[in-house]
């Protein structure tokens, strides 16, 4: 009996392809004690590293044990409720990719992307593509809140060769989520960064595979620099709404300084008397992103009053029956 580490690229059906240190493909399926063992394992993903089994003719290849993990990135907020999955484990960063101009963006929805990543913990970078279609200034004017809240910013022009370098150095050696809109151009910077490589990153349209990456599930891809790639339809939907309302505020990173220094410990940031939060707009936080806060905040409580009246009516059902 041998054994060998490796990382699980994609998972279909029960079989998980890993990939070794020595970069071969496997296929394997998880050893049936461990499949009985926790819940946990029923939440192996794609990024986790595993224990490979296999017996002396080297035939079959089985997951004997599944490694800690360093992080991950779920579908819903960490320690909140049921029916969390696993997206992708052991995420260095989240690279968070919109257009310049064609589609025009729509930082409201960039504030969701990474309210979902700090949300998980997670590293965030942003890339805003095709800024050979705008003015440079004006570009860097408009996003610079998210420079000033501390996260990275590169500009890229895959048409002009502009940032590529820069961002594939970021990529290097790490496990990188890539998501954003669709025709942002994802697919074009990695075919630019990697040429050669054959990645399936937003191959599959979000419309095609919407029914489907609840069971299947992401993708790794191995960067020849030793990174990953997670290809992950749909990121918009993981995550947001297993969200706390009382649990926003932190994911604005920029809020943090301030967020105990409100008078209440409760505070919910929107009307509050000696609101820290608020008293910093303009000064520290935009108003911009204090804007997408109060939104956002609106749209969680609504679902949670929702869910919550629905819990009242399922078991009203419950109870008659
Ligand atoms: N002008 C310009 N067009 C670009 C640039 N990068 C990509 N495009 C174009 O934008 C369109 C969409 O690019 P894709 O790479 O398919 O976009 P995507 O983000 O992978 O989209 P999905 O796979 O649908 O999520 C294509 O026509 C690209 O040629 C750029 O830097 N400048
Ligand atoms: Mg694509
Ligand atoms: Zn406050």
């Amino acid at each position: 009996m041998s054994t060998e580490q490796g990382v699980v690229l994609e998972g279909t059906g029960g079989v998980w392809k890993v990939r070794t240190e020595a970069g071969e493909t496997r296929d394997a399926s998880l050893r049936g004690r461990l499949k009985q063992e926790s819940v946990e394992v029923l939440k192996l993903a794609v990024g986790d590293r595993v224990v490979l089994e296999t017996d002396a003719a080297r035939t079959q290849w089985s997951i004997a044990e599944i490694l800690p993990r360093k992080s991950r990135l779920a579908r819903r907020a960490p320690g909140e409720g049921h029916g969390e999955r696993i997206v992708a484990a052991n995420v260095d960063q989240v690279i968070i990719v919109f257009a310049a101009a064609k589609p025009e963006p729509h930082k409201r929805m960039l504030d969701r992307f990474l309210v979902i990543a700090e949300a998980n913990s997670l590293e965030s970078r942003i890339v805003i593509n095709k800024v050979e279609l705008v003015d440079r200034p004006w570009v860097e004017a408009y996003f610079s809140d998210y420079a000033v809240a501390g996260y990275p910013v590169h500009y890229t022009s895959v048409k002009q060769a502009e940032g590529l370098t820069e961002l594939h150095d970021q990529l290097a050696g790490r496990t990188s989520v890539l998501t954003g809109p669709s025709g942002v151009g994802k697919s074009s910077l990695m075919n630019a960064m990697y040429p050669g490589l054959d990645l399936r990153v937003g191959e599959i349209s979000e419309s095609v595979n919407k029914g489907r990456h609840t069971t299947v599930g992401a993708l790794l891809h191995p960067l020849p620099d030793a990174g990953y790639v997670v290809d992950t339809a749909g990121l918009r939907e993981v995550g947001m709404w297993g969200l706390a309302s009382e649990h926003l505020d932190a994911c604005f990173r920029e809020f943090r300084p301030f967020l105990e220094q409100c008078k209440f410990g409760d505070c919910k940031h929107e009307v509050e008397p000696g609101c820290a939060v608020i008293g910093a707009v303009g000064n520290g936080i935009s108003a911009e992103r204090y804007e997408s806060y109060a939104l956002l905040r609106g749209q969680i409580e609504e679902e949670e009053r929702k869910s919550a009246a629905y819990r009242v009516v399922s078991k009203g059902k419950k109870r008659r029956s």
